[in-house]
């Protein structure tokens, strides 16, 4: 950022000063910054998932507010998005090593005509470290990609993800073709992202809209408990 930050040593910062700065790093791009902060913060007992929504997603909130008011533009949010992406390599193993037994298989991706990823990469490291095998589509997905992929690792539920006003109504093309083809039931449809709410994902037929990707891994957790409950009995 400004000239002053030159000499800054963020492992002198404390806690509240260091997550500040790293909004700041974030804002800025600064890819090496957030490495080192996030490896600070992990060193100082911060869980995981706390990292992860205290620095790094709050961080992208800021980002998102000046992108919309016209004062951020694609490259620095990129450069952002990057940092942003470092910090969520370091916090990865940690979430996902639980070694929890496997609670079921999601189909995951973002939706045709939109290259959001993050938060669609997020809900995927949570879902894994809360024990779901996750297979990862990754972004730009035609409905083929989420009915071929779902139908080959006998999945139990698919997510999709929109980020995008544009592209959201998407989501409901692959729900269409599922009822279409006869296999609406044989699948969870969990649906999110920034643009979306509890009454759309109820008006496209999805069996829950989920807010953010600790919602998405108790949405999905209820799911299969009631699926096994329903097996069982
Ligand atoms: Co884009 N972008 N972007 N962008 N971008 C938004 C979405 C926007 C809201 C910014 C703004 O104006 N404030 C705006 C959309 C406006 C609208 O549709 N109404 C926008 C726009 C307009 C665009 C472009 C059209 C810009 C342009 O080219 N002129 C373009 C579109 C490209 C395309 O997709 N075709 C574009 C491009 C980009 C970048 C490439 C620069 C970059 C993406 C990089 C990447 O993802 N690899 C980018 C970014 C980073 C953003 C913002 C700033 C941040 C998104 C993000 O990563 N958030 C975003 C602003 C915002 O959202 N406020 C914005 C952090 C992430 C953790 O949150 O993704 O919401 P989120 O995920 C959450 C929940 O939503 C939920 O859980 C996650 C974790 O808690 N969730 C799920 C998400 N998916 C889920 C799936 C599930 C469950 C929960 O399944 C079960």
């Amino acid at each position: 950022m400004a000239d002053e930050d030159d000499d800054l040593i963020l492992s002198e910062l404390d806690d509240e000063e260091l997550t500040a700065q790293m909004h700041d790093d974030l804002y800025d791009g600064l890819k090496d910054e957030i490495v080192d902060a996030t490896n600070i913060l992990l060193g100082r007992d911060w869980a995981p998932y706390r990292v992860l929504t205290e620095a790094l997603v709050a961080g992208m909130k800021v980002v998102g507010d000046d992108f919309r008011d016209g004062i951020l533009f694609v490259p620095e949010v990129l450069q952002a998005a990057n940092a942003m992406k470092a910090g969520m390599a370091i916090l990865k193993p940690l979430l996902v090593e639980t070694g929890a037994p496997k609670v079921g298989t999601m189909v995951i991706g973002t939706v045709k005509g939109d290259i959001h990823d993050i938060g669609k990469n997020l809900v995927s490291m949570m879902m894994e470290g809360a024990g779901f095998e996750v297979v990862d589509l990754g972004i730009n997905n035609p409905v083929e990609n989420y009915l071929e992929a779902a139908a080959r690792e006998e999945a139990d539920i698919i997510g999709m993800s929109a980020l995008l006003t544009t592209t959201m109504p998407y989501m409901k093309v692959v729900i269409d073709t599922m009822v279409a083809q006869g296999i609406r039931e044989n699948y969870f449809v969990l649906v999110g992202g920034a643009p979306l709410n509890e009454e759309f994902g109820k008006a496209i037929g999805a069996d829950a809209y989920c807010r953010d990707a600790a919602v998405a891994v108790e949405t999905a957790k209820d799911f299969m408990a009631r699926k096994h409950n329903v097996l069982a009995g």
